[in-house]
């Protein structure tokens, strides 16, 4: 896991202050890309983010997500990038599909821009699933995308 906010506040190697952030979210399941973005902007905010070195693009589905990160992190300007998105089994027969696809086109933006790029993509079998892990019980995953990037960018 990637670790909570509580458990890299205050303890981050390196400070964030001048370091600038893609958000990209998917519109697809609004209802939970939505609450993930919340997580994922405030805990940016928390850990010493600036507003002004935030920017938010949304896409249409998880599917245009790798795209959309490679569009960011091709940016001088952008140090890292985090990939919002929700799919949802029983919604299509597309899930495995759009699923395997979409991790692996994150992980090659990662690897070619040499830039964390976090895969925030909720792949869960129902929508219940997915509230637990946008806010609900299981916390937000927004946030721990957040953290990995942050936790990426120390690494030197
Ligand atoms: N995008 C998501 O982010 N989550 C989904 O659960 C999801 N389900 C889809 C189901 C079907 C049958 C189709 C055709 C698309 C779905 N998409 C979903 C959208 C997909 O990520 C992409 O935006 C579109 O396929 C257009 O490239």
């Amino acid at each position: 896991m990637a670790g909570t906010l509580k458990s890299i506040s205050g303890k981050s190697k390196i400070s964030i202050k001048s370091k600038r952030f893609a958000i990209i979210v998917a519109e697809w399941n609004d209802d939970i890309t939505e609450p993930l973005f919340e997580g994922a902007y405030q805990a940016l905010l928390e850990l010493g983010a600036k507003k002004e070195n935030i920017i938010r693009k949304n896409v249409p589905g998880s599917f245009e997500l790798p795209l959309g990160a490679q569009k960011m992190a091709d940016k001088k300007e952008i140090d890292a990038v985090i990939c919002l998105g929700c799919v949802i089994q029983g919604d299509t027969p597309h899930f495995d599909y759009i699923c395997q696809a979409v991790a692996y086109g994150i992980m090659k933006v990662n690897l070619k821009s040499n830039k964390p790029v976090a895969f925030g993509v909720l792949t869960t079998l129902n929508k219940k699933q997915a509230l637990e892990r946008a806010g609900g019980r299981l916390g937000n995953k927004g946030e721990e995308a957040t953290v990995t990037v942050v936790k990426m960018l120390e690494i030197q």
